[in-house]
């Protein structure tokens, strides 16, 4: 039997994020499976690496009850970070470049030395050297926001550009951390670090764990984004976003 059409779709996907214009859902069409979307996503990555980005981290998407809702899906699901989606804390993004961007406050984490394959992260403080406040934009790439769950994996799971803010030493306990999310200096989300798994550091075990199973291993260096402690709220044009994380200090972007 002839499977699903990897390059042909990561094309598509790409297609569509490159000029932000927005596509059916296609999993149900082409029949992709969890699996096949993986694979799908690593050819949307390879794309990128062909024209001069760099791999830098992983994102963990649907880590809170918040997100699961927001979206209709119920799976913890990962997705690649390269160079070229960094945006500078306190810089500005174009709106413009994306369909209908959506930001969401997270914890960062710079990584350190990490287990070995199919390994848990012993002491979290070896694993990683530093954590920080950030923001995700997440972007889908399928009309009106809405998508299965190959759907969304295939598409790098919505990601589109983060900011980190200030780097900090790990502190003592990450498990229960407020969260705010202000647009234009309005409260837009209010939450805690719990809502990101029980503990934002489980989501390093499960993205170890779930990117593993798929030949992807973190590396030294990288940022890996635990995942959001909100639901995510669109953004506009001209607008002043900034989250903060208890103890971890703030992280801003504007867009235009
Ligand atoms: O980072 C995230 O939690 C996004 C995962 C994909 C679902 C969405 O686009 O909201
Ligand atoms: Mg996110």
């Amino acid at each position: 039997m002839i499977g699903p059409d990897i390059a042909g779709i990561a094309q598509t996907l790409g297609a569509a994020a490159d000029n932000a214009s927005p596509i059916p859902q296609l999993a149900a069409e082409t029949g992709l499976d969890v699996d096949a979307a993986y694979a799908v996503q690593a050819a949307l990555l390879q794309r990128r690496l062909d024209r001069g980005e760099r791999l830098v981290g992983l994102k963990m998407g649907l880590t809170s009850k918040a997100k699961m809702a927001q979206v209709g899906v119920d799976e913890v699901i990962w997705g690649q970070l390269t160079d070229v989606m960094r945006v500078p804390d306190g810089g500005s993004v174009d709106v413009a470049a994306f369909i209908h961007p959506r930001v969401e406050p997270e914890v960062a984490f710079l990584l350190d030395r990490l287990p070995e394959p199919g390994e848990p992260v012993g002491d979290f403080t070896d694993a990683v050297r530093a954590v920080a406040p950030a923001i995700e934009l997440i972007d889908s790439r399928y009309a009106n926001f809405t998508f299965s769950l190959p759907d969304v994996i295939a598409d790098n799971t919505s990601a589109a550009a983060f900011v980190i803010g200030p780097w900090s030493p790990v502190p003592n306990g990450l498990d229960n951390l407020g969260v705010l999310l202000e647009i234009d200096g309005r409260v837009a989300q209010v939450g805690s670090t719990a809502a990101i798994l029980g503990d934002p550091r489980r989501a390093l075990d499960e993205g170890i764990r779930l990117a593993g199973r798929h030949g992807v291993r973190l590396r030294s260096g990288w940022v890996f984004l635990a995942g959001a402690a909100t639901a995510a709220v669109p953004l506009r044009a001209g607008a002043h976003v900034r989250a903060t994380v208890e103890k971890l200090g703030t992280v801003s972007f504007r867009s235009v």
